[in-house]
């Protein structure tokens, strides 16, 4: 073989290597290599390509990272109109949807006692539809108004979950309907990112994905780790649909396609409901969320026969869950100052009860946002909750808008400090320019450093820092260390008992981790995966400190923002004078650097999923004691899990646990792996 044969061989080994990672990724959910393996590959590959350009390919996975930002998304016309669903809001118009069903089959000259339904979750994403011409990628676009949509080609090539090649047989052309979503993990993540930012956090899922799909910059789109499904088809030419819905989910996923595993064939009303029932019960275990579930008349010369109405087809209903929103009166609007001093509206609401938890407040997020949904002081809003984020106004009601309701003004001093609000042009946020001098900052800083996640300091929450603050005791996270028995005991609310397990809880706390030191720190854009990334890298808080901005780049994901708002906090004397005082006062860590590369102890190399309530600790601390052990926590069962810790009311993990053969323990006998008992 001559050297350009060679490397051809090698860039499709490669292409053909990573694309079988990225399906038992995202579509088996059952990953094959770690993390660092396939980036290998990946960076050979980029490498490769690099060399020789002549040997890229439109479905080779570099591809996905995104091109250059575009002006605006065109519009598009969908071959197959998108159709929208009928809801079902309760269980009679469940009931109601299959008798009209098996009247209508009737009266078509159909015998049918029992229809049978494909059931799926609906899911809260963004619906779309993948073009594939000769297996190949084509098109990618928004449903839009369900005839004209949005088209997103370019971002949608940047989700791995979405195949830039179907397998063999498909299809000239196929459509593929489905729902591009973001997991709960990762939606927190990016809100993680974006408090660290002082950016906009996404208030659900659905505007996460929304937001990051219908993007003028691939770049963004391929920064966000996006999920699909299918569950539909659009144009099919050259190729012959199944007979039923069932087996076109199955043949969508031979194809390479995320399907999603809760899919059934129900029998009848009973078996809808049942169906309804079990996924309700998952619901809150599920790693996206879901609105409700999905029923299709699963035979398509039945579906046929049944036909639409408008734009709705008559073989299908999504059946919702209760709503998770509820009206009630927008009292005031308060202005909350957060760490990084950026000021948010929150809407003070008169109490109600939204999916079962009474919701007092809601997020408005910004200024932008108040003036784009109109929302004034008096009106009656509509507020929502979504899964585990903070409630928010989605919408006001202007017929209920009465006469004294007043509009919000974004104060121009901060309500907390008093120093100057500032707003750039560019950005949505408007800041408090006090920095620590202002009490709400400092409040939320302290609260940061003793976070379970940062120092830990246990006790140390709200209602105490707010006095320790108020009082001028604390103003500086080394100032805690200082605190003694007399100081605290004198505290308001504050028994000699608690004062003593703080004063335990802060002398605990000084034996921590670099990487939690420095996410403990506060840093801007520094979350905790950067923190750890810093930690390993640099080994040492010196030699971090001693470190200029182009050492900083020198970090795997460290970019031009973070290394720069990293010099910029170790550069001000103030943050250096608190780091000394605070090795002064005993807070210290083991250093050296690149820890995590080569694990030792009791779990060396173990890949464990925790998953359920554990008798005695929380999942958080099992799996520090798990790494602290050499382990590895994963967040998905796959072959290559060594085993699953369950607890009570273990969920999918383990039923998928069971039925890959990967063994289960309990918290019993994970401290006897650890060697604790
Ligand atoms: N799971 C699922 N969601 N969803 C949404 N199936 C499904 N089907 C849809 C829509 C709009 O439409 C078809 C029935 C045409």
């Amino acid at each position: 073989m001559t050297v350009a044969a060679k490397v051809r061989a090698r860039a499709q080994a490669l292409r053909e290597e990573i694309a079988r990672h990225d399906y038992a990724y995202y579509v088996l959910d059952a990953p094959t290599v770690p993390d660092a393996q396939y980036d290998r590959l990946f960076r050979e590959l980029q490498e490769l390509e690099a060399r020789h350009p002549e040997l890229v390919t439109a479905d080779s996975p570099t591809q996905r990272v995104g091109g250059a930002p575009r002006a605006d998304l065109a519009e598009v016309r969908h071959a197959v109109p998108m159709l929208s669903l009928a809801n079902a809001l309760d269980e009679d118009e469940a009931v109601a949807f299959d008798a009209r069903v098996r009247d209508q089959l009737q009266r078509a000259g159909f015998a049918t006692a029992q229809v049978q339904y494909a059931c799926e979750p609906k899911f809260d994403g963004l619906a779309v539809s993948l073009r594939y011409e000769k297996g190949d990628l084509a098109l990618a676009a928004t449903r839009g108004d369900g005839v004209v949509g949005e088209d997103v080609t370019a971002n949608a090539r940047t989700i791995r979950a979405v195949p830039l090649r179907l397998k063999a047989d498909a299809p000239r052309v196929l459509e593929v309907r489905g729902e591009v979503l973001m997991f709960r993990r990762d939606l927190e993540r990016l809100n993680e990112r974006a408090r660290e930012a002082g950016e906009k956090e996404f208030a659900n899922p659905r505007n996460a994905a929304a937001g990051s799909l219908r993007q003028l910059d691939p770049r963004i789109t391929a920064r966000r780790r996006l999920h699909f499904f299918a569950y539909g088809l659009g144009e099919v030419a050259g190729g012959r649909e199944p007979a039923t819905h069932s087996a076109t989910l199955d043949w969508l996923e031979a194809l390479g396609l995320p399907v999603c595993e809760l899919r059934r064939v129900a029998t009848g009303v009973d078996g809808l409901l049942g169906y309804y029932r079990e996924i309700g019960g998952q619901r809150a275990r599920l790693p996206y969320e879901i609105d409700g579930v999905v029923y299709k008349v699963n035979e398509r010369r039945l579906q046929e026969a049944l036909g639409f109405v408008s734009r709705a087809p008559r073989f299908a209903v999504a059946h919702k869950f209760p709503a998770q929103e509820a009206l009630t009166e927008l009292l005031d609007i308060d202005v909350q100052v957060g760490r990084t001093g950026a000021l948010t509206p929150v809407a003070r609401l008169a109490p109600v009860q939204v999916g079962g938890v009474t919701v007092t407040n809601a997020t408005l997020h910004n200024e932008d946002e108040i003036r784009r949904k109109d929302v004034r002081i008096g009106d009656t809003v509509i507020v929502r909750r979504a899964g585990d984020v903070i409630p928010e106004v989605v919408a006001v009601v202007p017929e209920k808008r009465p006469a004294r309701a007043r509009l919000f003004q974004m104060p121009s001093r901060c309500p907390v400090c008093g120093s100057a609000v500032e707003r750039p042009t560019d950005e949505a946020v408007a800041r408090c320019t006090g920095g620590l001098v202002c009490a709400a900052q400092r409040k939320q800083a302290l609260l940061h450093f003793a976070g379970r996640r940062a120092l830990d300091i246990e006790g140390l929450g709200e209602k105490l820092v707010d006095q320790l603050v108020d009082a001028d005791l604390v103003r500086s996270p080394a100032d805690l260390f200082g605190l003694n028995l007399g100081t605290l005991a004198g505290l308001e609310r504050m028994a000699e008992k608690s004062a003593a397990n703080v004063l335990a809880a802060l002398d605990r706390s000084k034996s921590t981790t670099l990487a939690r030191f420095i996410y403990a720190l506060g840093i801007r854009h520094v979350g905790e995966t950067t923190a750890r990334d810093l930690a390993s890298h640099f080994g040492s808080l010196d030699a971090l400190l001693a470190a200029d901005e182009a050492q900083l780049l020198q970090v795997a994901d460290v970019g031009p923002v973070v290394a720069a708002s990293v010099a910029h906090f170790f550069a001000e004397r103030h943050n250096r004078k608190v780091i000394e005082q605070l090795r002064a006062a005993g807070v210290h860590w083991p250093e050296g650097r690149g820890k995590a590369a080569a694990p030792r102890g009791p779990l060396a190399g173990a890949t464990v999923v925790l998953t359920g309530t554990l008798p005695n600790m929380t999942r958080d601390q099992a799996g520090e004691r798990i790494v602290a052990a050499g382990g590895k926590v994963s967040g998905s069962v796959s072959r290559k899990t060594s085993f699953v810790v369950a607890g009570t009311d273990a969920g999918s993990k383990l039923d998928k646990a069971q039925s890959l053969g990967v063994r289960v323990i309990d918290e019993d006998e994970l401290l006897q792996l650890l060697g604790e008992h």
